[in-house]
């Protein structure tokens, strides 16, 4: 079973590559994307090490000047037509070296440190030449790392509690998750944007599992908020009616800074490995006091204009897992929700128990790779090894049966959304070989 799916996953990514980026999909996803490209990373590591500093590499040369790595980078020979909402659509003005349009102006989690070390970590096995090549990578990335974790955590805290807010809810990466539901009931739903502006998506999926017209009216018009003012953060909560803080971005944003503490000792920047790992316990602390909710023992979004937690149940709530700093109770708690009747292995999007839990809607229900990647990774990190491997064989049985889906139905696992997708291939090759346990995980 294992060479079979091997083999069809370094397929897919060889399909997949296009030039200097991968693409999430030929067809529904046709230019790079952020946080897709950390999940490419760590697979692409064991298959073509040079492609996966490559992709890492043509992220970052699109960082904004502000810090900020835009969450696509489109390619110019693509037509705009291609993908809704596209390069003219986003209309980013030229930065830096880069033309107008390369790019949009929102951001995706930041696990591109975390995907940076693994990449490393993997070299040795290639030889002393990938293991220079790998030195050479991490000394380009580190301060373009460091500079996209100032900028959310600096110009990104809206809340002023010391969490980076989203303010569009794809850059949580979880597009339509019901954690959203709250804040976005606050954001207008003009529905006759769609005439001016029109879906792609629904011409290459299916509609029962997209995003609804009302949601994607709320998306463009948020859009068209941030853009008026050419993407500034500048007073962004008194004029944008979206802002969440979101408990996996968050978490995400806590453990780069401690895999950049891995990356600066390496680089011999022992000073900096220290503030690293003291920026990760401040952002974990913070996690704790602002988004855990004792009455459901796990972690919700909270809308930064209202000081309010969603009451709804997702898996972002259960990411923060991944941090080594979690005090015990609250890793209990999110052990327990896992454990649940809610979500099961391998974890759905969101409550199984909701009464508007959707089997086939996009983040509001089906079973993603990437999400349960990080959990099994958060596992590890507390030393539930037994509970990390069971995580890993259902996830591995599940893609070996259905494909490399981008998503898949939480009670039949049939596959979902689009075929042949670069980061379910990319974490098959990881969970087929990687056992270890990451480098920060809190002491035995
Ligand atoms: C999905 O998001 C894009 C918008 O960014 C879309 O729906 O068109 C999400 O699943 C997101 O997490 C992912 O990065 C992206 C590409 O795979 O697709």
């Amino acid at each position: 079973m294992s060479a079979e799916l091997w083999n069809s996953a370094a397929g897919v990514l060889e399909t997949n590559w296009a030039g200097d980026h991968m693409v999430p999909s030929r067809r529904l996803y046709p230019h790079q994307w952020s946080w897709d490209a950390a999940f490419i990373a760590v697979g692409l590591a064991y298959v073509n090490p040079t492609r996966a500093w490559r992709d890492l590499r043509s992220l970052f040369e699109a960082q904004w000047p502000d810090g900020r790595v835009p969450h696509i980078v489109f390619d110019p020979a693509m037509a705009e037509a291609d993908y809704f909402p596209g390069p003219a659509f986003w209309g980013v003005p030229a930065y830096g070296s880069r033309p107008a349009h390369g790019s949009t102006g929102i951001v995706q989690p930041p696990l591109h440190a975390v995907a940076a070390w693994e990449v490393y970590r993997r070299a040795a096995a290639h030889g002393a030449a990938a293991s220079q090549q790998a030195r050479a990578e991490l000394e380009w990335l580190y301060p373009r790392l460091v500079a996209q974790q100032e900028y959310l955590t600096d110009r990104r805290d809206l809340g002023g509690g010391g969490l980076a807010s989203i303010v569009h809810s794809w850059e949580s990466g979880l597009d339509n998750s019901p954690a959203w539901d709250d804040a976005m009931a606050n954001v207008p739903a003009d529905l006759s944007l769609l005439n001016v502006y029109r879906r792609r998506d629904l011409a290459v999926s299916d509609a029962s599992h997209r995003p609804t017209d009302t949601d994607y009216a709320r998306y463009v018009g948020l859009v068209l908020s941030y853009r008026a003012a050419d993407y500034s953060d500048t007073d962004l909560l008194a004029r944008h009616a979206f802002a969440v803080e979101c408990p996996s971005f968050n978490a995400i944003l806590g453990a780069a800074e401690l895999s950049l503490a891995q990356i600066a000792g390496v680089l011999g920047h022992t000073g900096a490995a220290g503030a690293h790992r003291e920026r990760a316990q401040r952002i974990t602390s913070a996690i704790v006091s602002r988004l855990w909710n004792p009455d459901t023992g796990m972690f919700h979004a909270r809308d930064t204009h209202t000081g309010k937690l969603t009451p709804a149940r997702c898996v972002s709530g259960l990411v923060p897992l991944m941090l080594p700093d979690l005090p015990a109770g609250q890793v209990e708690g999110v052990l327990a929700a896992m454990r649940s009747e809610r979500f099961g292995l391998p974890v759905t999007s969101y409550d199984r128990t909701a009464a508007d839990f959707d089997v086939l809607r996009y983040w509001r229900g089906p079973v993603w790779i990437n999400v349960n990647w990080l959990l099994r990774r958060g596992l590890l990190v507390h030393g539930r090894r037994d509970e990390a491997e069971d995580l890993r064989a259902a996830m591995v049985r599940l893609v070996h049966r259905n494909g490399h889906f981008e998503y898949f139905h939480p009670e039949t696992g049939e596959g979902l959304g689009a075929p042949c997708f670069s980061w379910t291939a990319a974490l098959a090759l990881d969970l087929l070989a990687d056992r270890s346990v990451p480098a920060y995980a809190k002491a035995a």
